[in-house]
């Protein structure tokens, strides 16, 4: 039986996979074949196959690999971190047991092609662990190997992910008699994401999104940091060109298979500010959530991302005044009205 050459998405119906179905059919010439436990929006489904499901689910994956041949897997399917603190088992069985059974599939489909499956895979800041505010102060911008001692379930997952998908792509079989063909493993550790066509649930970075969405619905935001409180963040269509452009670098431009990117750092107060410019009548209030405030006091204040610059030319489109003023609030505004 022939396969059906396709690209998978996981965790489609989320944020990004929504972002990215719209970008990646526009320049792909291969069919999107897309999963996640939700439906997606009934726009997309012109663009790609949409399977309900789950990446628990071993039938289904085994179904897929018999049906399918993956070029490439972006590997998006995740619990987010205010969640995963919730249900930290189960967070773990997605995010780490979910996403080793797609390197399985990667892996396995890999030496059946004898090429590799090119395997896309979201990581965080959350990887990142801070012990004090002076620190974060202190090591304001850190590269990709400083402070790894994450905090969160979610950020002990994406860490050990990260280092799962090097395996799979360096080192997989390592003893058997013949080199297997492995899996092309590329990571990139994103900040906190906002979309002006989707709000997010579930992360700790949502604070941002939350009070512009919130501000153009003309609906009161209690935020839950402190004012002071300092994260990066970067525009949606900036992450979904990070996301595309590592996909396509050449392998031999790749001096890690895990990089930082980011766009701009602002503090709550100031992301406060500009929702007030672009929102004169929004209410916003801080009442932290102490514990949520941790998590956020861990994370880098920023990212240093000169790898990626250097090895694929990575550069955010969007800075913080023009994400603003030209892709969030005309959008934003635009979507309440
Ligand atoms: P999201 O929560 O909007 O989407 C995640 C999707 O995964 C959801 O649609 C959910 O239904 C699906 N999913 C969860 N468990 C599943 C399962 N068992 N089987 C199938 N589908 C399942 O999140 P997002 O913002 O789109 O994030 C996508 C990826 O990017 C995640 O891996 C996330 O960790 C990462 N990331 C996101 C951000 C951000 O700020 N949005 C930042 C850094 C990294
Ligand atoms: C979260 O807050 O969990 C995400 C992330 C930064 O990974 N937005």
């Amino acid at each position: 039986m022939m396969r059906k050459k396709a690209i998978l998405i996981t965790g489609a119906s989320g944020e990004i996979g929504q972002a990215l179905i719209n970008s990646l059919a526009q320049t792909s010439s291969l069919p999107l074949l897309t999963l996640d436990l939700h439906a997606i929006p009934p726009e997309l489904l012109r663009l790609c196959t949409h399977m309900s499901g789950d990446i628990l689910d071993h039938k289904l994956l085994a179904r897929l690999v018999t049906e399918y041949d993956f070029e490439m897997i972006f590997h998006l399917a995740a619990l987010l971190s205010t969640r995963s603190e919730f249900s930290p088992e189960l967070a773990h069985q997605v995010n780490v047991d979910g996403t080793l059974a797609l390197f399985q599939v990667a892996a396995e489909q890999s030496q059946r092609r004898g090429k590799p499956v090119s395997f896309i895979f979201p990581s965080s800041i959350a990887a990142y662990g801070l012990p004090t505010l002076a620190m974060k102060a202190r090591d304001r911008r850190v590269k990709e190997w400083q402070w790894n001692n994450p905090t969160t379930m979610y950020g002990c997952n994406k860490l050990y992910c990260e280092q799962l998908g090097i395996y799979y792509s360096k080192h997989y079989q390592q003893l058997s008699a013949s080199k297997p063909v492995m899996l092309d493993f590329r990571s990139l550790r994103f900040p906190g994401l906002i979309s002006a066509y989707t709000v997010p649930s579930g992360g700790t970075t949502d604070y941002g999104p939350e009070m512009l969405h919130a501000a153009a619905q003309g609906r009161p935001y209690a935020c839950f940091v402190r004012e002071d409180s300092e994260l990066p963040f970067m525009a949606m269509p900036d992450a979904v060109t990070a996301l595309l452009q590592l996909a396509a670098a050449p392998a031999e431009s790749l001096s890690r298979s895990v990089y930082n990117v980011t766009s701009f750092t602002l503090s709550a107060a100031d992301f406060r500010d500009q929702v007030m410019g672009a929102f004169p009548e929004a209410e916003v209030t801080f009442e932290p959530d102490w514990q949520r405030q941790g998590i956020v006091d861990s994370w880098p204040a920023e990212l240093d991302d000169t790898a990626a610059r250097q090895d694929w030319g990575w550069a955010p489109a969007y800075g913080l005044q023009r994400a603003f003023d030209e892709y969030l609030v005309p959008n934003i505004h635009e979507r309440y009205q």
